[in-house]
């Protein structure tokens, strides 16, 4: 499956002709991975399956909008793209304009974005201005220069966007030969990648190629979480600097998703959020980046409050919940190395190793 992009893989449900160049770095079909673990601290009626997004060619889901965002806009003559980014979206618009022989500009704000996502913004060749603001303004921005000038606007309002995120839902169908889970859990950002896998999930059920409809959840970071506060942020804060959005271009779509699918969308704490980042990668061996795990850490607080405890599975013995872990751990090392246990450095003989390691503590 992994020799196709997602628009060789998709292509009757996807708008594109016989004639269309896709431009595609391979992306899609990634992993659904059972997380045992993760399951049983969730909650003992609950199985956890986490959608690996970072092993997309950028390291986030975002690839799968960009390769139809950059077909399109190949296929309409533009030749330059542009997006406002809180970092992912700058990383796969550069690598895709590149791909394509495109010219990229990206607007980011100023010292707000991972390092990683940075760093391939700039290799992409892409024309990377920081912004004294933050990603509304820079959105705000970006929408006006494109309505004034032949560029391409690639940030998730452009509906060709949502079109190629929408695969992930048909994916998970396929996965679960024919259901939906009972349950999606996700981070909410400018909120299109919710409304791309709800319409995903519709598109397929009322195909009849899904048997059922999940129930979404979405979850922001408490100090960026205007849809759950119901107004604006004016100065959204939150480690997860890639959900630091606050006045979603999505709103309505995920208040749709949230409320035909019998939803919800809720906030987590950045103690949650990182909480819920170092059980992934510790206990399951799964480094996403700190957003990405705001839709474990509202599972962990759902289950708290008893949300699972009287929810029949849709089918089998258990509730089948799938995370989508938008982006790579590697994309944000600073994060990883802040919240993790610290190195030690000692002098080079067997001794000095071995002492760290205590091994006389290690069950036999
Ligand atoms: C890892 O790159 O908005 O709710 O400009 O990078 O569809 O916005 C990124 C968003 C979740 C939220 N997880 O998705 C950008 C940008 C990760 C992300 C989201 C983002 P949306």
């Amino acid at each position: 499956m992994r020799s196709l992009g997602l628009i060789e893989r998709y292509r009757p449900y996807l708008p594109v002709t016989p004639d269309t160049h896709i431009v595609s770095l391979h992306e899609g079909s990634t992993p659904l991975i059972p997380a045992f673990k993760l399951s049983a601290a969730i909650h003992p009626k609950v199985e956890v399956y986490l959608k690996y997004e970072g092993l997309n060619p950028t390291g986030s889901f975002k690839d799968r909008g960009m390769t139809m965002a950059v077909t399109k806009a190949l296929e309409e003559g533009y030749k330059v793209v542009m997006c406002a980014s809180t970092g992912n979206t700058s990383a796969s618009a550069a690598a895709y304009a590149a791909r394509a022989g495109m010219q990229c500009a990206v607007l980011i704000p100023e010292g707000k974005i991972a390092l990683g996502k940075l760093s391939q913004a700039m290799i992409h060749g892409a024309k990377v201005i920081q912004i004294r603001g933050n990603f509304d303004d820079a959105l705000k921005l970006v929408r006006r220069v494109c309505e004034e000038h032949p560029i391409a606007l690639v940030n998730s309002v452009n509906p060709f966007r949502i079109e190629g995120q929408k695969t992930g839902a048909f994916e998970i169908i396929e996965e679960f030969d024919g259901f939906a889970p009972d349950f999606q859990a996700m981070p909410v950002g400018n909120a299109g990648n919710i409304t791309a896998y709800w319409k995903g999930y519709r598109e397929f059920f009322d195909l009849g190629k899904s048997k059922n409809l999940p129930r979404m959840l979405g979850f922001q970071a408490a100090g960026a979480a205007p849809i759950v506060l119901g107004a604006p942020v004016e100065k959204p804060q939150t480690i997860a600097t890639a959900i630091r959005i606050g006045n979603p271009a999505s709103w309505k779509q995920a208040v749709a998703a949230r409320d035909e699918s019998e939803g919800l969308i809720g906030m987590v704490t950045d103690h949650q959020i990182k909480e819920a980042y170092k059980v992934l990668a510790a206990t399951e061996g799964v480094f996403c980046e700190p957003a990405s795990a705001a839709g474990v850490a509202g599972l962990f607080k759902l289950s708290e409050a008893g949300f699972f405890d009287n929810i029949e599975p849709v089918h089998g013995d258990f509730i089948r919940v799938v995370c989508i872990l938008t982006g790579h751990g590697l994309k944000d090392p600073d994060n990883a190395i802040s919240v993790a246990e610290e190195t030690i450095t000692v002098d080079a003989n067997q001794d000095a190793i071995l002492r760290p390691l205590n091994l006389d503590a290690v069950p036999a």
